[in-house]
């Protein structure tokens, strides 16, 4: 494909996204990505690839190796509105995953054929875990210009703020990266996100960019405490209790994964 039909494929993906559900979605170079801080930070971090939500490593992949098939040379990234209103779209039923996740496992199992088909353009459904395979999504926003990592650890973007949920896809040719962008909202704010942590998890400096050997670390300065942070999501996996549910036939049980480092953040909120 040339240039001029590159972009016309670009912008037609970006529309075709949007209409199957997607919120916010763009294009993050493979190449870029695979040097972003995240992957250089995994394989020295201490706890990587442990916790909550963690799955079987049976692809051998170290911390920071993604399974990229050899043709992916762009990421596409799909961002899916997870608003204060509608709290459900993140709760887990039992061992069924978030009306949110379905929502975007959709829209990517949709959009890949559509893409190959329209473009003659090769895709992959990037797996959610890292563990088998996926790919570290906040990097990919923000490479991919959805917003920037807050304060918090989190993508933050200017529409909604970090109240989003993230999948990617990867396509065989080399589309132009739609970000980064200069969008940084944390300048000027008190910090709203880290006073709301029940678990204080950005307390002390745990990383230093001396012995780390990157500027760019957990929640921008080294902050962020993943052990801290795990230990209030397996307060509320135990804390969680069985209760009727419409389409279930039975009580099942609901968690409510803390949030409030994405719920006290004001950008996005009008
Ligand atoms: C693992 C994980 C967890 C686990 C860890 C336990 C475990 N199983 O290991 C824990 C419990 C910490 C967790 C918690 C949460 N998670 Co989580 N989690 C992930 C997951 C699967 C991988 C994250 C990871 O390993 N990152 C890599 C490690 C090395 O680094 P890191 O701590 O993220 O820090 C890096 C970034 O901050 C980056 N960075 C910082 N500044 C900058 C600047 C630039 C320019 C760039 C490019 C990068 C960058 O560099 C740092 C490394 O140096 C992702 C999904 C995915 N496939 O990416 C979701 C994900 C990050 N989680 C998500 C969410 C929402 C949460 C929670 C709010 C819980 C919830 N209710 O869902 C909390 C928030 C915690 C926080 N403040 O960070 C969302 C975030 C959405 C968003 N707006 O960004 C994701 C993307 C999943 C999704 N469904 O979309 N999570
Ligand atoms: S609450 Fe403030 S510091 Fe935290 S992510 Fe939002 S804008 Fe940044
Ligand atoms: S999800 Fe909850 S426990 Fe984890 S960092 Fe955010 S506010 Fe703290």
């Amino acid at each position: 494909m040339n240039n001029k039909e590159l972009l016309k494929a670009s912008s037609a993906i970006l529309k075709k996204a949007k209409e199957l559900g997607a919120t916010l979605s763009g294009f993050a170079s493979v190449a870029d990505l695979k040097k972003a801080p995240s992957f250089t930070f995994a394989p020295q971090m201490p706890n990587a690839g442990e916790g909550i939500g963690t799955r079987k490593n049976d692809l051998g992949l170290k911390p920071g190796e993604a399974a990229w098939p050899e043709y992916a040379k762009t990421v596409l990234v799909i961002a899916v509105e997870h608003p204060e209103d509608k709290p459900e779209m993140d709760w887990w039923f039992g061992r069924v995953d978030p009306p949110g996740n379905r929502v975007l496992a959709s829209v990517v199992r949709q959009l890949c054929p559509w893409i190959t088909d329209t473009f003659g353009i090769g895709t992959f459904h990037m797996p959610y875990h890292v563990e088998k395979g996926g790919t570290y999504l906040k990097d990919a926003s923000v490479l991919a210009g959805l917003g920037c990592i807050g304060r918090n650890n989190i993508l933050v973007t200017p529409e909604l703020g970090p109240r989003v949920r993230l999948r990617a896809l990867t396509l065989d040719v080399e589309i132009p990266s739609t970000g980064p962008t200069a969008f940084d909202p944390c300048a000027n704010c008190a910090d709203l996100c880290r006073k709301a942590c029940p678990q204080n998890s950005f307390e002390e400096t745990l990383y230093l960019s001396e012995d780390y050997g990157q500027e760019i670390l957990p929640a921008r300065d080294g902050s962020f405490s993943r052990p801290a942070c795990n230990g209030q999501m397996e307060i509320d996996n135990t804390v969680a209790r069985e209760q009727p549910v419409n389409g279930f036939d039975d009580p099942v049980k609901v968690i409510k994964y803390c949030r409030n480092c994405e719920l006290a953040c004001p950008v996005g909120k009008n």
